[in-house]
């Protein structure tokens, strides 16, 4: 590499060699690409920032600096708070360095092809291959310029958003997490958001399945040295939200990403290395045999994460670079800015997934669905029910443990409408679904019956390969398994008439209804003491949760009297705060579908027929399943919206719930 200085803009073409190094190369690209809004006059830390920030993204709008963003207690905070610095597609493609959207995982799959043979004969060598690959250790520095200046040891002087109205307090959003192994030493980086709880302790929300509570589970008694990063180049920040195998650092595979080493350099206060070029640094140990009450947390899913036993981090410094900004993001209903993040990572990882998952041909992760909610699958179909042995497979990769609803096409599975399509045409419900029973669930998955545990739905909409069973194309010796016709495709699947559709939606308790194919049918209801979205519903009412199960069963046998053909395959319910002839349905369809409805409660297959109750459910314990306390809907207060007003930003979309 040649050692020619180059101006800063030159640095920051997209799609070159170079990587971002720190935040503010990235910001100046942003200003230069005239993406970025800079706001001079004070905006409060608490939930202005965050609504302005929403705003922008809902509406595709530019990245933005607050300049003075304005403390609690009325003071200006010495560093800038920027937001939305990665909501779109491109920006976190250039925020990844890359040119494409696959341009990092098919560096990655071009590193691991010298033993390609070894590896398709003993896919399991290919993970460890995958670190040694990377060979791009972290070069450990003297002088980081995250510890230029020093700061007092309380972190509520930094400018730290309160995002919703409802959050427990101001949370660090996109806090680059570092703890350590005991044994082995090495580094992890993880995303785990962090709550102010005071000048000197900070909550550290690291999930039970994450890598960071991995490292604490396995400390010996006494203080485990932790540093909550905030900042630094946008490789650094992608790598820590990166699905990465626990056996490669974080730190290498930020360097791979910004092709140079990653700077770190020891931290101050605590035995651990840190990225050199963080704009800010809190170190600290955590004793992770305590806990402390943390959320709740207007979060990914659009609801309210709830309250939590986490452990807390103690304060031993703080410090920033000369220049530091502090970047943050706010959470909540879909589209966000951590949907664009997390779709880039997807779209990016997919080469390796296909490489270690070799019958993937295509995934779509809809961010509409906070990303654990549904996976669209397009598998290779050679041999019988190959696709649903590929959506087992993807259940056991990474984060996709958390998965919900997991559909297998063989059609783009980016196309909603060819999506609602196959469903329609290519699903019988007496053998297109397979429900696994008390898996693995998101912790932050609120509609399922308990805590971390969950069922999942396999939906097969793919075409019948000549060897399946059903195809009425026997393999010797072998016998042809039933199957209705428009299942083979040998002719057009059955549906409901119009007016059929119009009987429906004269029955008593029925709002509105819509025909999404001629066998899928929504209809919408309302639900008398339904959990208002503006608070949630902390305890059990039994007897309104006795009212909404006889109101929905009522109504689904009404339905299923009327359709005497049982030819209405698909029936889904779902509260009336959805429009259904509204703009934008669809996306919100997506959400609404999958965010309120849990498959070991609100699934149900009888006669040919699927029955999917997606109404806010009533906490309630008497019922045949149990219903936990129901979180809110992340939504700004009216007074938040008046306020953002004196700025003059880009309109509301509207097919927004709030
Ligand atoms: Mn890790």
């Amino acid at each position: 590499m040649s050692r020619r200085r180059t101006s800063i803009h030159e640095q920051c073409r997209p799609g070159t060699d170079m990587a971002w190094r720190n935040m503010t190369r990235w910001l100046a690209h942003l200003e230069k690409e005239g993406e970025l809004l800079r706001i001079s006059e004070p905006v409060d830390v608490e939930l202005e920032a965050g609504a302005i920030a929403d705003r922008l993204v809902k509406s595709g709008g530019k990245a933005v600096i607050f300049e003075k963003p304005r403390l609690p207690n009325g003071e200006i905070s010495e560093i800038p708070l920027a937001m939305n610095l990665f909501g779109s597609h491109d920006r976190t493609l250039r925020a990844l360095g890359a040119s494409h959207p696959t341009e990092v995982g098919d560096r990655l799959v071009a590193l691991m092809k010298p033993d390609i043979g070894g590896i398709v004969k003993k896919p399991w060598t290919g993970l460890p291959l995958l670190r040694d690959a990377i060979s791009m250790p972290p070069k450990k520095v003297w002088k980081g310029s995250c510890q230029r200046v020093k700061m007092e040891l309380d972190v509520t002087k930094l400018p730290i958003p309160k995002t919703w109205p409802m959050d427990g307090g101001r949370y660090i959003t996109l806090p680059l997490v570092v703890t350590k192994d005991p044994k082995s030493g090495e580094h992890n980086l993880g995303m785990y958001r962090g709550q102010i709880f005071g000048p000197k302790e900070v909550g550290l929300h690291w999930q039970i399945h994450k890598h960071g509570a991995d490292h604490a589970a396995a400390w010996p008694d006494g203080k485990m040295p932790v540093a909550i990063c905030i900042g630094g180049p946008p490789e650094l920040i992608f790598s820590a939200i990166a699905p990465l195998p626990d056996n490669l650092e974080e730190y290498m595979f930020a360097g791979f990403l910004g092709k140079r080493r990653l700077r770190i350099t020891k931290a101050l206060t605590q035995d651990l290395m840190v990225p050199a070029d963080a704009d800010v640094v809190i170190e600290g140990w955590v004793d992770a045999t305590k806990t402390r009450t943390e959320g709740p947390f207007g979060d990914h899913f659009g609801f309210y994460s709830l309250t939590g036993q986490y452990p807390v981090l103690n304060v031993t410094a703080v410090t920033r670079r000369k220049n530091a900004v502090l970047p943050a993001t706010i959470v909540g209903q879909p589209p966000m800015e951590d949907g664009y993040l997390g779709e880039a990572i997807g779209k990016q990882f997919r080469p390796i997934l296909s490489f270690q998952h070799r019958d993937v041909l295509d995934l779509h992760l809809p961010l509409e669905t906070g990303f654990h909610n549904l996976a669209i699958v397009k598998s290779k179909q050679r041999y019988p029910r190959q696709a649903r042995k590929t959506c087992l497979g993807l259940l056991g990769a990474g984060q996709m443990m958390f998965l919900k609803i997991l559909i297998a096409t063989d059609e783009n599975p980016s196309d909603l409408e060819s999506l609602l399509d196959v469903l329609n045409d290519r699903v019988d419900p007496n053998s297109d679904i397979t429900i696994i029973e008390g898996m693995v669930s998101d912790s932050l998955e609120p509609a399922s019956t308990f805590e971390n545990v969950h069922s999942k739905l396999i939906i097969d909409a793919t075409k019948l390969v000549t060897a399946d069973p059903r195809s009425g194309d026997p393999l010797e010796g072998s016998f042809v398994e039933d199957c209705p016709p428009w299942r083979k495709g040998e002719e057009d699947a059955p549906g409901i008439s119009e007016s059929l559709v119009a009987e429906i939606k004269e029955l008593d308790g029925v709002e509105d209804a819509l025909l999404l194919r001629n066998s899928m049918l929504i209809v919408t209801v309302e639900i008398e003491g339904r959990p208002d979205p503006r608070t949630g519903a902390q305890w059990p009412n039994e007897i309104d949760a006795e009212a909404q199960r006889n109101k929905i069963n009522q109504l689904r046998n009404s339905i299923w009297q009327l359709d005497s053909k049982n030819s209405l395959r698909w029936l889904f319910v779902t509260d009336n705060d959805l429009d259904l002839h509204g703009e934008g349905v669809n996306r919100r369809l997506l959400w609404q579908l999958t965010s309120r409805f849990a498959v070991e409660r609100d699934f149900i297959v009888e006669n040919g027929r699927i029955f999917w109750d997606a109404t806010t459910p009533i906490p309630s314990n008497d019922g045949p399943t149990p219903v936990r306390r129901w979180p809110a809907i992340t939504m700004h207060d009216p007074e938040t919206l008046q306020s953002i007003e004196r700025f003059n930003l880009p309109p509301w979309p509207d097919n927004l719930v709030m």
